[in-house]
């Protein structure tokens, strides 16, 4: 035990499919028993971990009997008392089945998207029963390879009449859920639809009940794109809607790695955690500018959606739970100590003009008038060199922990 030891306050989940991955990929066959759902309840508690996330099927098999879903139901959930863990996500398989080989809400088939709709009703109905808050969607068989086979812009449609549908079916059964849109580009379809969380967000905003509709931001996801996770990331909690998160680790322009959290691109990871844990104190201060909805730091469940790597036996499927959980410890220590370096603050202290800053403050056309008048010098302003090679040394000392 030490100060990196996870603990049930640290809000560390996993998903049952992600400790539970057996091991299989397009090329081999499962390298590790399959876990019943209990023992992996049981483990996670004895590795430190706050809950367990779960598909309806991963739970209950597809296809079970209303009988033999209650008695598994009751299992688990004495399970979860016994070990004091909590299911705080939950979400659909909608993508495992053949039934979905061409996605689900947004299939051509009225009855696939039917079924889709069913399926998710009643995986709703089973999460909210576990105690879930947050209900996540991945619409990970929502994509095309014969892209001529519908216009997008009717899949886009499609996608938000299920949506609105199922919120209205969550505030028609006064269920306390909010829900997380997962977006990712490719794989398993040649191209899927919402590819970033910035397209998440915008067909958020497109909806009935917005207000109850997030995003669920995955590490691999947006940097299978080539992006920075870490500005998808603010650009959610700008708006409020960070809802959830999935953490990962990933290579940049591979598949979909789902690697250990942190094992990958550190300097990601670091700013990320700093990100979410609000550790830099200008953080907690909105900006002159900022959404009403602005997140100062991010205090939902801090989800690892990622497996151990094919290698591993058992054994070490608990060695990547509990560095998972270490890793983000360590970073968000070593996130403090970044922040509350004073040649750090002094580095990025913010600077004002007394004169300029007021009227670029609001539009009136006193200050449009006055603001084209002033006397700016951009050459002046141009020759200041900015010390971001001293900051960015800064945070590499910290981060390999030679500083503070
Ligand atoms: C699947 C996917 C993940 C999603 C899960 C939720 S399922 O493992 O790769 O990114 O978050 O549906
Ligand atoms: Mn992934
Ligand atoms: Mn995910």
């Amino acid at each position: 035990m030490d100060a990196f030891t996870p603990r049930r306050e640290d809000r560390f989940t996993f998903g049952l499919w992600t400790v539970g991955n057996p091991g299989r990929d397009p090329f081999g066959e499962p390298v590790r028993a399959v876990q019943k759902p209990t023992r992996i309840v049981e483990k996670l508690a004895q590795c430190g971990a706050y809950g367990v996330n779960l598909h309806d099927d991963d739970l209950v098999p597809f296809g079970s009997s209303a009988a033999q879903r209650d008695a598994i139901v009751r299992d688990f959930k004495a399970a979860l008392e016994a070990h004091g863990l909590v299911v705080p996500m939950a979400t659909t398989n909608l993508f495992s089945q053949p039934v979905f080989k061409d996605g689900a809400f947004t299939s051509n088939d009225p009855g696939v998207r039917a079924f889709a709709l069913q399926k998710t009703m009643k995986a709703i109905d089973l999460g909210v029963e576990l105690g879930a808050k947050a209900y996540v969607f991945w619409g990970g068989r929502e994509g095309t390879e014969a892209d001529a086979c519908r216009d997008p812009r009717a899949a886009i449609a499609r996608m938000r009449e299920a949506m609105d549908f199922l919120c209205a079916y969550v505030k028609d059964q006064r269920y306390d859920l909010v829900f997380a849109l997962e977006a990712k580009p490719n794989e398993p379809r040649g191209d899927m639809y919402f590819p970033t969380t910035g397209h998440m967000l915008h067909f958020i905003s497109t909806l009935q009940h917005a207000a109850m509709v997030g995003v669920n931001p995955e590490v691999a996801h947006e940097t299978m794109s080539g992006l920075s996770f870490v500005h998808a990331v603010a650009q959610s909690m700008e708006c409020g809607k960070l809802f959830h998160i999935d953490l990962n680790g990933q290579k940049i322009g591979r598949y979909d790695q789902d690697l250990r959290f942190g094992s990958e691109d550190l300097k990601q990871a670091f700013l990320l955690v700093r990100l979410l844990e609000g550790t830099d104190p200008d953080a907690a201060k909105a900006p002159r500018g900022a959404h009403p909805a602005r997140q100062a730091r991010y205090t939902g469940p801090l989800h690892f959606d990622s497996h151990a790597y094919r290698t591993e036996d058992d054994e070490g499927v608990w060695a990547f739970a509990v560095g998972s959980m270490r890793t983000y410890k360590l970073l968000h220590a070593r996130a403090k100590a970044f922040d509350a370096d004073p040649e750090v603050r002094a580095l990025i202290a913010e600077r004002r003009d007394a004169a300029l800053d007021p009227l670029c403050a609001r539009y009136t056309s006193e200050n449009a008038r006055a603001l084209r008048a002033a006397p700016i010098d951009p050459v002046a302003l141009a020759q200041r060199g900015l010390a971001w090679e001293r900051l960015d040394q800064l945070l590499v000392e910290h981060l390999l922990g030679v500083r503070g």
